[in-house]
């Protein structure tokens, strides 16, 4: 059997690359699997049957006649098997903001654990060195790779993609970071839309869009792939149970292993081992775990009241701008189902503050999408 993997569907089918036979090829999904409502993912691994190829030998057709099974899934937009995740962000334009960049590693450990994670800092023509030394200092003790780049001068580009070399990586965070330049400079010959988020309809439709793009060295041979994704809205970022945030943030599991008390979530108590060695850990970091928190508490009080999943439309974001906002339960839904005026209206209040909102996201899954095929189901994401 040919295996190959997937690179992107389209209307009629899939496109994939196969190594073995060194050919991108379109293929259509075997109709026993289609009438199994099989996913097929961008990134999943495919087995083909009746490979035809054209002359030279670099394209072809072909069907997929199985999935092989999944290392991991990225849900919004879906792609499967990721090695890296680089969480692109800037220090202007748009400005630095440590708890969008915190949300965003809770989130990705969350979501695709057995990843690696990159903290990669674009623009840093814009920034100085000694913000750039400071953000160094807050994260590279916690074992993730800062990498500085800039996608205008070119700065920093080697050294990311030789992390890339060898690897399906993923670019993801808030719109505007610059992650479609840095695959443009990549790879030049892709020109994907910079600023697309403007447009809102494009960024809708990009939100379940997803592609894996090649990374070839000068001679043409495919060194790595890589994805661009839109980020995600502040409603589709994982929270974990308030127990459990301090699992997630390294610099504070360690020492939550010591809080003497079992229930602690070290915030208050007195005598609290992470309290008694605050001085130890990052401001930044400390506001960001007491701000999940609380949204987690949120989550889990309207989980309780409700006795049914929280859904992402239950939660809304208000008071500040992008990662700044905080996660506050909406009116019951008595109130919300005659107010989706309303709710426009506040999608376009916070549409700055985060521009990749996705009114859609939630019934826009892709076609052939079974739940129990992913091995979650859509309303326990938050939790
Ligand atoms: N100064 C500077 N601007 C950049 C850099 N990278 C991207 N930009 C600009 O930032 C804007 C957003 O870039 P884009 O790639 O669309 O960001 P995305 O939304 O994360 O895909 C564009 O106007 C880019 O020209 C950089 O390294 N330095
Ligand atoms: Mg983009
Ligand atoms: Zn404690």
């Amino acid at each position: 059997m040919v295996t190959a993997t997937v690179l992107r569907r389209h209307a009629g089918g899939y496109l994939v690359h196969s190594d073995e036979l060194g050919a991108s090829l379109q293929c259509s999904l075997r109709s026993r699997l289609k009438k199994e409502g099989m996913s097929i993912f961008t990134g999943d691994r495919v087995e083909l049957a009746e490979v035809e190829l054209n002359e030279g030998g670099e394209r072809g057709s072909a069907v997929i006649a199985a999935r092989l099974d999944r290392q991991n899934l990225l849900s919004r937009p879906y792609i499967a098997n990721v090695d890296q995740v680089f969480i692109v962000q800037a220090t202007h334009q748009p400005e630095w903001n440590g708890l969008l960049c915190d949300r965003y590693l809770v989130h990705l450990r969350l979501e695709l654990a057995s990843a690696r994670h990159f903290i990669c800092i674009n623009k840093c023509d814009l920034s100085c060195r000694e913000e750039l030394a400071a953000l160094r200092n807050i994260y590279e003790p916690l074992d993730y790779t800062v990498l500085l780049v800039s996608a205008k001068t070119g700065e920093g580009v080697s050294e990311l993609k030789r992390h890339l070399s060898g690897k399906t990586s993923v670019l993801t965070g808030p719109s505007g970071v610059g992650k479609s330049s840095l695959i443009n400079l990549l790879n030049p010959a892709l020109g994907l839309k910079v600023d697309v988020n403007e447009d809102l309809n494009v960024g809708r439709h990009t939100t379940t869009y997803s592609e894996l793009y090649r990374l070839a060295s000068s001679c043409n041979e495919i060194t790595g792939w890589i994805a661009d994704t839109p980020g995600f809205s502040l409603g589709e970022l994982k929270h974990p149970q308030p127990s459990e945030v301090a699992w997630q943030f390294p610099e504070l599991a360690a020492l939550a292993a010591d809080c003497k008390f079992g229930d602690c979530l070290h915030l208050v108590e007195q005598g609290c081992n992470i309290l008694a060695n605050q001085s130890k850990i990052a401001e930044q970091r400390y506001r960001s775990y007491a701000t999940l928190i609380e949204e987690s508490q949120n989550e889990a009080r309207l989980r309780k009241e409700t006795s049914q999943k929280v859904e992402h439309g239950l939660l809304k974001y208000v008071g500040g701008k992008e990662g700044r906002a905080r996660a506050v339960p909406k009116l019951g839904a008595r109130y919300r189902a005659q107010s989706k005026r309303r709710a426009r209206q506040q999608l376009a209040d916070y549409q700055a503050a985060d521009e990749d909102v996705d009114e859609t996201a939630n019934v826009n899954e892709p076609p052939f999408c079974d739940e129990e095929d992913l091995g979650f189901k859509a309303g326990e994401e938050l939790s």
